[in-house]
């Protein structure tokens, strides 16, 4: 058995899956956690029959977590939400019972399991619209939509823990994420939308002008960051943007997607603009580079490569 324990929550998930992936290749044991409302089985598919994971299909907001993990968790990584703006804004009591009372009671399990770290996943969300950019963590905080209000919450909450209990919180604010098992849905990043409309010989559809800027960083490297989020001592306490480094316009990703295209002649085509959507999105990840010495090393056209190659190994 791996000599330390990690527990991970939406492990059948995005970016849960790829964190126990790597956690497993560290030497860790891993106990994951999730409900399968959008995580998948096949998510797990490369982890599942190792013996160093360990999988319990439950909810995070169960009460007394704690009577059926048994044994120790070193640290946590809590990545299991309900990920989406749009939802939130249909169903904000129930992104605030995930969100919040979900992130409350990992907090618990870790209180009563004596672990010392954990991670939370946040979001760039969390910032609104800001004028500054990249966008530094000490940035005011202007939550939007009950999905950045969650994230506010779920991050006090995990700083209040660390003030009561000796917690250790480290929180990621997340921007822009993309690569293989993103969800496909119309709840989807931009990514996973425009590559799946490409390879199903779907036009792509631009909202606005195209003009509207992100900073996309490929999986891999948000997984790296978040395992060194668990490791880093001095980690402990912080909070850190995760975010690439390039601004990206929406049309230039979606020429490229076009351009990369195997599936024939793909049209582009414009749509109306989203409702508050954010205009231009990057974080400063200084902070990740000094305490985690963190760089993203995927460039988009790699991660892109990768992105198309996935989804198209599961169209044939
Ligand atoms: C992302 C996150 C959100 C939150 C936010 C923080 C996702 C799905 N959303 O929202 O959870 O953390 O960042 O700021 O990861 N677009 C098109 N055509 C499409 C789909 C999208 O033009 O078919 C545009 C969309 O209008 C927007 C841009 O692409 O201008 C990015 O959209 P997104 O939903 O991928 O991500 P974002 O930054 O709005």
């Amino acid at each position: 058995m791996g000599n330390r324990t990690a527990l991970v929550t939406g492990c059948a998930g995005f970016i849960g899956s790829h964190v126990v992936e790597r956690l497993l290749g560290n030497g860790y044991h891993v106990i994951g956690l999730d409900d399968l409302s959008t995580g998948t089985l096949e998510n797990m598919i490369t982890f599942q029959s190792n013996p160093e994971f360990e999988f319990v299909e439950t909810d995070i907001r169960k009460e007394n977590l704690r009577e059926y993990i048994h044994g120790k968790i070193d640290s946590i990584f809590h990545l299991a939400a309900i990920a989406s703006v749009k939802i939130s804004t249909e169903n904000p009591l129930l992104v605030n019972e995930v969100n919040v009372k979900g992130t409350l009671n990992i907090l618990e399990l870790a209180r009563v399991a004596d672990t010392k770290r954990f991670v939370l996943s946040s979001s760039a969300a969390v910032y609104g619209n800001p004028t500054n950019l990249p966008v530094t963590e000490d940035t005011l905080l202007q939550p939007l939509s009950p999905y950045a209000a969650s994230k506010i919450c779920a991050e006090s909450y995990a700083h209040a823990y660390g003030q009561s209990y000796g917690i250790e919180p480290v929180i990621l604010r997340y921007f822009n994420i993309y690569g293989p098992r993103q969800e496909f849905s119309p709840y989807s990043g931009v990514i996973a939308i425009f590559v799946n409309r490409a390879v199903n010989h779907q036009s792509i559809q631009i909202e606005g002008d195209g003009f509207q800027t992100r900073s996309f960083l490929f999986i891999d490297d948000v997984a790296k960051s978040t395992v060194l989020a668990g490791e880093k001592t001095a980690a402990s306490g912080c909070i850190m943007n995760i975010s690439g480094i390039d601004q990206v316009s929406i049309l230039s990703l979606a020429k490229m997607i076009k351009n990369r295209s195997t599936f024939g002649d793909i049209d582009i085509e414009f749509v109306t603009e989203r409702i508050g959507d954010v205009r231009n999105s990057i974080g400063s990840i200084q902070k990740a580079r000094e305490v985690l010495g963190f760089a993203p090393s995927i460039s988009l056209e790699e991660g892109l490569s990768r992105t198309i190659d996935w989804y198209q190994s599961r169209t044939v």
